[in-house]
């Protein structure tokens, strides 16, 4: 088997800036040790998201170029609905900014207090608007995705049998919808299997409880399918894309990541009455429905990316230079979820640093020396992002402490990404002298964004 390459060429870049170890030492004690509050510029490979920071293709471009800016019924917003009907087989499809406002929409209709949504894991965003409205985000996630150095082929699954008796618990009057996130960002971008979705369908129809997908990385998703699942091997990652959202009866999308743009967003209904409610609210929230809080020109380049993100070139070369990178980190005994995720790798912070405690964030100590040792920037996912408190104000920590290192597509190229390995080994080496931090500073909600931080020197 020969080298699996880029399937592109480069016709447009753009130079990132070096910076010295003192330099980057001085910019994250400004930014209070929380890299969302570094200046990019001050970056040199930015692993913080996939979220937003695609490279465009040529032809997304011309489609920028080609946008019909039409309040009411831009031509933009036919070719946009198409694609997505395409793919989703779904009646209703409202644009929205950026995935979190199509959630905004859904849960403000259907949440509210004594309300239950169960995932197999909520992202972050979906969990703060569901609890936004005073009702309850529940993760039920298959007991191998829970633990980083168990390898299994779909560790983003729901536990099913858990499903079923938390339905019988909570009743199903309680539950206005049930979702599935993939693939399963918090817990490392792990993939749900067809066999998976399907039986969790079934429960839900059994239940009357619709399901919807949180849809963000349905492709990546649907390529482990093909690679992963018997009976997949020869369909196309359409057809399998086209299978998952067949079971669904609605789905909620951040077009950011696998549409391959730089904004966008849509959530695609079935529901007739639901569709209105939610074209009401969007109409006062986001915009008109046919453009839903973006531009034209956005629409074209969502349109354009969802096909090309369904290369099986692209889709091959996205998940092997994630796993090349996974794999020189697991031959160098750096502990991370295995096996590699869709857009990530995920360090688990709870292995690499064994000496810092939870309530000392061992995930935001590996993010601040990747920075300072090389410039790199990452994102916790852990106690720092996920983490709650009880009635005594003690921390109730998440069951992982993760680093996540999540490759924007098409952006990087593979000696970047032996920049990364080099910096990290560097700092695997040197882990016994890390320390903890403590935050000075949070937010009620969504804290990770804008907390301080200050290290814990003893
Ligand atoms: C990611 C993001 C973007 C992000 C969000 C919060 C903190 C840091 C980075 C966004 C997701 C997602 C899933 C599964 C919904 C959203 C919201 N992910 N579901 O992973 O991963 O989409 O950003 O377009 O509003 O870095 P949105």
């Amino acid at each position: 088997m020969k080298t699996i390459i880029e399937p592109f060429k480069i016709k447009s870049v753009e130079p990132i800036r070096f910076t010295t170890k003192e330099e980057r030492q001085q910019v994250i004690e400004k930014a209070g040790y929380n890299t969302f509050l570094l200046h990019a510029d001050d970056v040199l490979i930015d692993l913080l998201t996939d979220s937003g920071t695609s490279a465009m293709s040529s032809e997304q471009w011309a489609g920028i170029m080609r946008g019909d800016e039409s309040y009411a019924g831009s031509k933009s917003f036919y070719k946009f609905e198409e694609a997505v009907k395409k793919i989703t087989g779904m009646k209703h499809i409202i644009p929205t900014h950026q995935g979190r406002a199509a959630e905004k929409i859904l849960f403000f209709i259907v949440g509210g207090s004594g309300k239950y949504f169960p995932n197999n894991t909520h992202f972050d965003t979906t969990r703060a608007n569901i609890e936004f409205t005073n009702a309850e985000a529940v993760d039920i996630l298959i007991e191998e995705g829970k633990h980083p150095e168990v390898r299994a082929d779909f560790k983003g699954n729901m536990d099913v049998a858990q499903l079923k008796r938390f339905i019988n618990e909570k009743g199903n009057e309680n539950i206005p919808l049930c979702m599935l996130t993939v693939t399963n960002n918090s817990g490392g971008g792990q993939p749900v299997s067809m066999q998976n979705i399907k039986e969790v369908k079934e429960v839900c129809v059994k239940h009357g409880i619709p399901l919807f997908l949180d849809a963000c990385r349905f492709a990546e998703n649907a390529y482990f399918i093909k690679k992963r699942e018997k009976g997949y091997e020869n369909k196309s990652v359409l057809a399998i894309a086209q299978e998952i959202f067949s079971y669904a009866d609605g789905a909620t999308m951040s077009a950011k990541k696998d549409a391959l743009v730089n904004i966008g967003g849509f959530l695609a209904l079935n529901d007739d009455e639901l569709a209105m409610q939610c074209r009401n609210l969007l109409i006062v929230t986001e915009g008109f429905l046919t453009y839903g809080g973006l531009a034209g020109r956005d629409l074209e380049a969502v349109a354009q990316g969802l096909e090309e993100v369904l290369d099986e070139h692209y889709l091959q070369y996205r998940i092997r230079s994630v796993e090349y990178l996974g794999e020189k980190l697991i031959l160098a005994g750096v502990p991370i979820i295995e096996p590699p995720g869709g857009h990530a790798i995920y360090i688990d912070a709870k292995r690499f640093l064994p000496h810092v405690p939870p309530e000392e964030f061992p995930g935001q100590s590996i993010v601040c020396e990747l920075y300072i040792e090389g410039g790199i920037r990452a994102v916790e996912i852990g106690s720092v992002m996920f983490g709650k408190y009880d009635k005594e104000g003690k921390l109730i920590p998440p069951p992982m402490e993760l680093v996540r290192l999540a490759i924007p597509r098409r952006v990087y190229t593979q000696s970047h990404i032996d920049y990364v390995i080099e910096v990290i080994l560097e700092v695997f080496q040197n882990k016994d002298r890390l320390r903890g931090y403590k935050i000075i500073y949070e937010a009620p909600m969504l804290r990770h964004f804008t907390a301080l931080f200050e290290p814990i020197r003893k």
